[in-house]
């Protein structure tokens, strides 16, 4: 019988934007993220996250939803824009009292918050002085991290200073799929470096004021890169793919240090002149955990054409099965980059802290959904995570993502990765069938101490 460790957190995880509705409610101000969706061609179907899975209303049957789901842990992130809707940074104290309601009813529940300061929804008028790409936003990001922690730091002891700061600064500033939309390398570049030093910062800062018993770490969305064929010239397009996904975050987080090997490669774009004198000793002030967010693999092959001309690469179909996002699913590589993250970043405990599959979901007649490909997919990567465990992986829980359906970026509600079914006309919560097994498979865990998978 394989065994998950008795303290092992089972968590599921949202995000603010993704599903809280209420845009324009109780003093929110307005997000990159809306501005992006009401920007013709951007979003599918022109959706946006006005109202989303209004969970901004029905947040207490969503905690007793996740009540139901017997997990330990539930991730959610902050709206900024929600909390400091203007450029006068007073505090809105509506938006305060959403986030300390849902807290007090997860703490009622006995389910442990874990809060994501940044994922991804930046107040426009912060976009407006450049964003990410702007230094002077390092002092904003820690501004708003001290009003959390000290209006949240009594009853949430688990954060996330920013989730996949990669998306972040590639997509939102490198190709422009996400929001702001900008399409430069350069700004990429110093984006990625700004949003690392504001992690550095804040974690300074929580060992300041944050909960003496609190913890915080980073969130990376990570894939295992390999060759897609046995060439050198492959090796060598896979080693630039792993600078360019995972290294060049984690590498100056966990080592203090950028990849050598992906500043040659970005000297082509970049002088550096952002990256100041001591940043790379802020960024990697010690963080308590790694979180990790996976859901595939690149297999990569030389090219000096395409979108990644640049890193001299380009990723190509390995021919297996994929998910409603065409990614491929493969579990084998995440038990092999939580093995390689392991040895490389000296033992870190780490959390998985989204894993999970969009599929093109069906409710039958009797309004049941029989989700067996993400319910498989599930399965298939907790082995992976027991495997890695079992080589020694300091792996201290894993979040289903997503515990509802929800706005998925430039996608809109055309790709569901829920545990839970919204019915986005009813907002009618179902849970699914992979959900009913989720829950039965924590059950057995605490009960047993042991799971069969
Ligand atoms: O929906 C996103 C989430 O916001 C961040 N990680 C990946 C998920 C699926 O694309």
């Amino acid at each position: 019988m394989r065994t998950f460790p008795k303290d092992f957190v089972w968590g599921a995880a949202t995000a603010a934007f993704q599903i809280e509705g209420a845009a324009k409610e109780d003093g929110r101000g307005e997000s990159i993220w809306d501005r992006f969706c009401r920007t013709p061609g951007k979003v599918a179907n022109g959706d946006t996250g006005d109202v989303a899975c209004n969970h901004y209303h029905l947040y207490q049957e969503d905690v007793q939803l996740l009540k139901d789901l017997n997990v330990d842990s539930y991730r959610f992130s902050i709206s900024w824009p929600r909390i400091f809707p203007t450029e006068t940074m007073t505090p809105n104290q509506q938006g305060l009292n959403f986030y300390k309601k849902l807290v007090n009813t997860l703490l009622e529940q006995g389910i442990t918050p874990m809060a994501t300061l940044y994922h991804w929804d930046l107040p426009q008028w912060l976009q407006d002085k450049g964003g990410w790409t702007n230094r002077e936003i390092v002092q904003y990001f820690k501004q708003f991290a001290e009003t959390m922690f000290r209006e949240l730091g009594d009853t949430v002891k688990y954060w996330i200073t920013h989730n996949e700061p990669w998306v972040v600064s590639y997509l939102g500033y490198g190709n422009g799929v996400h929001a702001p939309g900008h399409q430069d390398l350069q700004s990429f570049l110093s984006a990625s470096h700004h949003i690392l030093l504001s992690h550095g910062e804040t974690v300074s800062l929580f060992r300041e004021v944050g909960p003496t018993d609190g913890k915080i770490g980073i969130t990376l969305n990570m894939a295992t890169a390999y060759p897609a064929d046995e060439t050198a010239a492959s090796m060598i397009a896979a080693q630039s793919w792993d600078g360019f996904l995972n290294r060049w975050f984690a590498d100056p987080v966990f080592k203090g240090a950028y990849p050598n090997d992906m500043l040659d490669l970005y000297s082509d774009i970049t002088n550096f002149s952002f990256i100041h004198d001591g940043d790379l000793k802020i960024i990697s002030q010690p963080t308590d955990f790694l979180g990790i967010n996976y859901y595939s693999i690149a297999y990569v092959k030389p090219s000096t054409e395409g979108e990644f001309h640049f890193l001299k690469a380009e990723t190509v179909s390995s021919g297996k099965p994929v998910t409603a996002m065409d990614w491929e699913i493969h579990p084998q590589g995440l038990t092999d980059l939580l093995i390689r993250l392991h040895n490389d970043y000296n033992g870190i405990p780490i959390y998985i802290t989204e894993n999970g599959a969009a599929f093109d979901d069906t409710v039958d007649e009797n309004g049941e959904i029989h989700d067996d490909l993400r319910l498989s997919y599930i399965e298939q990567h907790l082995e992976a995570c027991l495997v890695a465990m079992e080589s020694g992986v300091n792996l201290r829980g894993y979040y289903v993502w997503s515990f509802l359906d929800n706005f998925e970026w430039a996608f809109g509600y055309d790709k569901r990765f829920g545990v839970v079914y919204v019915d986005y006309e009813t907002q009618k919560r179902t849970p699914k069938k992979s959900a009913l097994w989720y829950r039965d498979m924590i059950n057995t865990n605490k009960t047993k101490n042991s799971v069969s998978l």
